[in-house]
């Protein structure tokens, strides 16, 4: 009887649960073809990036995207529409879908380390609302530099640079708590407010910075300049350098400085210099990667990071002159 039982099951399986989930699949299979497919290719900005490297598609429509690459592994994403592709490998076809319920420009960029010019692999999907076919332009939230109204272009040496690299390790050592928001103020400027403490005057100098280094550090937390740190391999260490000085392969020719006045030239910014840096408050870093260097050939995020990313990355480059301890540091 037990036997008989599992028999039948066994035989309802096979006519009847099995056709039908291969009759769900077939059903699956031509709703999906219902979507408009465009093939996109990955290539390395100088075997021609992306092409296209800007979509046309109408608003609500479904779209199935095969992306291939040629040469070497790619990412893909769409930050503001919350999609990506981690790997495109060469030989393969990375098929994403969606739709994209709402007019507007969405920018894509490669997310892999493809070549020294990987910051440059991107594009653009725009959608269109048949009644109304120019995109609107994407608002943004004004960034706080303009709010505030830091001048993001204007010179800032350090009057107050310390003798020695301000290392939090120290600083930990010091238990001086220190209050402020570090995000507006410089690190030049919460220095200047510290040695004007009186109650702080048996400190020297060299640990009043060390003090800072320890509450900067502090305040970004562990956890977001790692996620910096990643953020920064891939997309700016190429113009930056690995270790923030400057130098990196892709700063060296850019199209920007060729056009510029000789006497505003200036290459990627060095992160690892001490006299300008700490003069900057994160507001104003903030500003410069938000916006780009109009003309200097450093490039905008604003399309690209969200305001979280932004602050880890920031949190990263202040490492390169406040000693954080991290064991990847030359
Ligand atoms: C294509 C090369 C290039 C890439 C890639 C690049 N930058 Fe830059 N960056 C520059 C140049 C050139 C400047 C100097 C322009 C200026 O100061 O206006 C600069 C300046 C800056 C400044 C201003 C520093 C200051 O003291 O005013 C910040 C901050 C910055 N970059 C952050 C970043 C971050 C973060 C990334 C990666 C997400 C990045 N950059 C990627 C070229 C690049
Ligand atoms: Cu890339």
């Amino acid at each position: 009887m037990k036997n008989e039982l599992f028999a039948l099951i066994i035989v309802l399986l096979i006519f009847i649960a099995f056709p039908a989930s291969l009759f769900a699949y077939q059903a699956w299979r031509t709703n999906t073809a219902d979507a408009r497919v465009i093939a996109l290719t990955a290539n390395a900005p100088n075997n021609g990036g992306w092409s296209p490297d800007t979509i046309r598609v109408r608003a609500g429509e479904r779209i199935r995207l095969r992306i291939s690459s040629p040469d070497v592994i790619h990412g893909f994403e769409i930050p503001a529409l919350g999609i990506r592709a981690d790997e495109i490998l060469p030989g393969h076809v990375e098929e994403i879908e969606f739709t994209a319920a709402r007019a507007g420009r969405y920018p894509f960029a490669c997310t892999r380390w493809c070549s020294a010019d990987h910051w440059r692999m991107r594009g653009v999907i725009e959608v269109i609302d048949p009644a109304n076919p120019n995109p609107p332009l994407p608002t943004f939230a004004s960034p706080l530099y303009q709010r505030l109204g830091i001048d993001i272009d204007a010179p800032h040496p350090a009057p107050n640079a310390p003798a020695l690299r301000p290392s939090a390790t120290r600083g930990a050592l010091l238990n001086l708590a220190i209050a402020d928001d570090a995000r507006v103020n410089s690190p030049s400027a919460v220095f200047a407010k510290l040695r004007g403490d009186p109650a702080l005057k048996s400190y020297s100098d060299a640990q009043l910075w060390d003090a800072l280094a320890f509450a900067w550090q502090r305040a970004a937390g562990n956890d977001a300049i790692a996620r910096g740190q990643k953020l920064f391999a891939r997309d700016c260490a190429a113009c930056h350098g690995e270790s923030g000085k400057g130098n990196g392969p892709a700063g060296r020719n850019l199209p920007g400085l060729a056009a510029m006045d000789p006497s505003l030239k200036r290459g990627p910014a060095d992160f690892t210099d001490a006299s300008q840096m700490l003069s900057a408050s994160d507001v104003l870093l903030q500003g410069k990667i938000v916006r780009g260097g109009m003309g200097t050939g450093m490039p905008e995020w604003r399309t690209l990071y969200t305001d979280q990313e932004m602050w880890e990355v920031i949190s990263y480059i202040r490492s390169f002159v406040l000693d954080y301890g991290l064991n990847e540091q030359k």
